[in-house]
């Protein structure tokens, strides 16, 4: 029997039937509806929000929390394969939904009131209110804890003062969670567009992450009462365990990049005839595509077993850690080599390996650069904090 050369193992096999209508659900959205246009928007430097009101129908916003907010209650596994299939289209789409579901509901969930999961968490499921994250700073994103931007009290309100660098979402967003600094150590708090004070703009010229928005985020005296404060959560634990949840999901994400680029190089390299045979028939050719299939194959092990853990209840950031490093590299390795065998061809948006090389720039480097992972690895190995 053949295999399926982007699931050489049957990862599919391994998957309950809910999780694997939910794949084949969101491949087919993937397929009909960003494939098509992607190429255009990625060119043109722009979000495609027509696609909101479709994803958050499917159920895809906050995919993993309680139905009794309006959400989809899927495990971990489901929402990894989501990230997966929206991956493979492209890394812009995946952020809006992980910002969206991770970032932003994760954290109302977990460390907001009740009043406030039953004031955002419903919208945000229909995707009527967007969210942005604020945790980077210009001055570095790696070290969060050297905090700059700070909330103070003043009577039953909070001042913010400080900016926020590289936010996703910024400008396309209703409310932003805001990380501060405050005399009990850092805080979150969600500050709604409008207030008045608080300023998104739009950061231009990128080459990488074209088809999402990407914004620093200014606070000038920013004014907002203590019900806004996230009350559950102090200390960098707050921002840090959304990460755990939004950097699982980017584990799956690359590993649909890589198949998207895996695929459409096999079906170039058989029909591409170079000196009086195929491409593929040479062996140097060979070995780059088996070399492909076999990273993405050891990145599908990862995520599944880490989407397990994470379904018991066991999952360690240091584990997503590894698995984030491990498949963002490999996807990048195998976009920037399907580039490279797509010849000239593979300059042009009409093929998807440049598209997603540029786009896995920037996963490499948000949610944690691959040299932080590699130093959280080396402290769980050592138990020396090399930071
Ligand atoms: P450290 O001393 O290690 O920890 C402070 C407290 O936090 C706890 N903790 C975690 N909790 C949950 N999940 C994690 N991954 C955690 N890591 C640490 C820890 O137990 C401790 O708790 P407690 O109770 O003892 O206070 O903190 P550190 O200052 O040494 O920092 C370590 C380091 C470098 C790993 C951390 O600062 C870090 O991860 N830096 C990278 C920052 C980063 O990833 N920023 C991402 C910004 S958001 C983004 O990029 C969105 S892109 C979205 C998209 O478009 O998809
Ligand atoms: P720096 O922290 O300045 O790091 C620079 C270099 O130094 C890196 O190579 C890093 O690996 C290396 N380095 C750092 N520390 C060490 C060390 N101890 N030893 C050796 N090397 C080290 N942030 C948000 O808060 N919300 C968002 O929604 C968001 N979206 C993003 C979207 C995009 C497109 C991008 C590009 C970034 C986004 N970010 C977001 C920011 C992202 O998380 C940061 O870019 C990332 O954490 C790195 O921070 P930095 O860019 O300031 O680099």
């Amino acid at each position: 029997m053949a295999l399926t050369p982007t699931d050489l193992f049957d990862i599919r096999s391994m998957l309950t039937e809910e999780e694997c209508m939910i794949q084949d659900a969101v491949a087919r959205f993937t397929d009909e509806k960003v494939i098509p246009i992607i190429g255009d928007a990625f060119d043109q430097g722009r979000f495609p929000k027509e696609l909101v009101p479709e994803i958050a129908a499917m159920g895809l916003l906050g995919s993993s929390l309680p139905e009794e907010y309006g959400c989809a209650g899927l495990n971990g596994v489901s929402y990894g394969l989501i990230c997966q299939e929206l991956e493979r289209g492209d890394s812009g789409i995946r952020s809006f939904v992980s910002v969206q579901s991770s970032l932003c509901m994760y954290p109302i969930f977990a460390y907001g009131s009740e009043e406030q999961r039953r004031k955002y968490l419903p919208g945000m499921a229909r995707g009527e209110i967007i969210g942005c994250f604020g945790l980077t700073e210009p001055h570095g994103g790696s070290d969060p804890a050297n905090m700059k931007t700070h909330a103070k009290k003043d009577g039953g309100d909070w001042v913010i003062n400080g900016a926020k660098m590289w936010i996703t979402n910024g400008n396309l967003a209703d409310i932003a969670i805001v990380w501060a600094m405050t005399e009990e150590g850092i805080q979150g708090f969600i500050v709604e567009k409008g207030t008045p004070g608080f300023v998104a703009q739009e950061i231009k010229h990128k080459m990488s992450l074209r088809a999402s928005v990407t914004s620093g985020l200014f606070f000038d005296n920013v004014r907002i009462p203590d019900s806004q404060r996230l009350p559950n959560v102090k200390g960098l634990k707050g921002p840090l365990g959304c990460l755990t949840q939004a950097r699982y999901g980017i584990t799956w994400g690359p590993i649909g990049a890589a198949q998207a680029c895996l695929t459409e190089v096999v079906e170039y390299t058989k029909t591409r005839i170079l000196f009086n045979r195929p491409l593929a028939a040479n062996q140097a050719i060979q070995i780059k595509l088996a070399e492909m299939a076999r990273r993405i194959t050891m990145a599908q092990l990862l995520s599944l077993q880490l989407g397990r853990l994470k379904d018991a209840g066991t999952m360690q950031p240091s584990q997503v850690s590894l698995a984030k490093w491990n498949n963002c590299r490999m996807a990048l390795d195998i976009a920037r080599e399907a580039r490279d065998i797509l010849g000239g061809a593979g300059i042009t948006t009409e093929y998807c390996p440049i598209r997603h090389a540029l786009n896995l720039e920037s996963v490499i480097t948000y949610e944690g650069t691959e040299t932080v992972h590699q130093l959280v690895i080396g402290r769980e190995l050592t138990g020396i904090n090399a930071f």
